[in-house]
């Protein structure tokens, strides 16, 4: 890393590889959900008005999954907690997984641009709720009284990933992206390392192997998360003591 920035602020972005190791799946690649599922059939806003149920069952699934007693954060997730509680600087996590597991970890400011597996969000009056169970396609919002109109609380292609003002505000000011977990095959998030470049700061891919983006990023750390992740903080920490 260069000399001439002091570490100042950080920006953390997460793929569904920083929680493979916790076993939940990641889209892309062998065993991925894209395996089973089609894209265009789950996520996206016309999937859900053409098959509502088969959407709900794809999500049903996953929370089922996600609150199993055997799905718990893992050291990559541990470790950037641990990095937040010891960084005197600016520091933020966005997210493209929508599972909880930064937070149950102990992480403070998580961004979840695509939205959380655990809140439900009704169409018809935009109450956004906290769901730990099954959504039926034909369940009654409990706020406006319509039935049919909660969907998972998601953003699916086509639709504004949420809190980018405020994640370009903080791209452009850091002095480090880590970008991890990630197959840089998804817009916007793909794109961050970009706007890094561009304001000048250090940007360090951490994934199982080189993403489609790979080329765009100063350094580059291939291996498990749960291993790279952490030594990677505890020498940044060091480095910047
Ligand atoms: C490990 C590991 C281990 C495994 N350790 N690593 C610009 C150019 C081209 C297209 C577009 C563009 N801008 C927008 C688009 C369109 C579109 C898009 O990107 N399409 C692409 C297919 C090209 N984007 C959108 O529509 C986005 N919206 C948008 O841009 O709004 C603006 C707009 C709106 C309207 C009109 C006009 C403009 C929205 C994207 C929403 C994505 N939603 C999903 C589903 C969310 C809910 C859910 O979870 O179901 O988000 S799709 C899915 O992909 C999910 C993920 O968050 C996202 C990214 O996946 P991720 O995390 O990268 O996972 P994988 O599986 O692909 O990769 C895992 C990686 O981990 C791999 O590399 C492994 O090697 C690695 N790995 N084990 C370390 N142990």
């Amino acid at each position: 890393m260069g000399k001439a920035r002091s570490l100042e602020s950080v920006v953390v972005l997460t793929g569904a590889g920083i929680s493979a190791e916790s076993g939940l799946p990641t889209f892309s690649g062998d065993g991925g959900l894209w395996e089973k599922y089609r894209v265009e059939d789950v996520a996206s806003p016309r999937a859900f008005a053409r098959d509502p149920l088969l959407v709900q069952r794809f999500y049903n699934t996953r929370r089922r999954r996600l609150l199993a007693s055997d799905v718990r954060p893992n050291p990559a997730h541990i470790a950037l907690a641990d990095f937040e509680q010891r960084f005197d600087g600016d520091f933020i996590l966005v997210t493209q997984n929508i599972d909880h597991l930064h937070e149950q970890a102990g992480s403070a400011e998580v961004v979840h641009m695509h939205g959380e597996l655990l809140k439900k969000r009704c169409q018809n009056c935009g109450r956004i709720s906290e769901v730990k169970r099954d959504i039926s396609i034909d369940q009654v919002c409990d706020c406006c009284g319509e039935r049919g109109t909660l969907r998972p609380h998601v953003v699916w292609f086509g639709e504004m990933p949420l809190e980018m003002d405020r994640i370009h505000q903080a791209l452009r000011k850091c002095d480090v992206f880590l970008s991890v977990g990630t197959s840089g095959n998804v817009y916007p998030a793909a794109g961050f390392v970009e706007i890094v470049n561009a304001s000048g700061g250090h940007s360090v891919e951490i994934n199982l192997q080189p993403s489609a983006v790979q080329s765009s990023f100063s350094q580059k750390l291939y291996g498990p998360a749960g291993e790279t992740l952490p030594q990677f903080l505890q020498q940044l920490h060091v480095s910047t003591a």
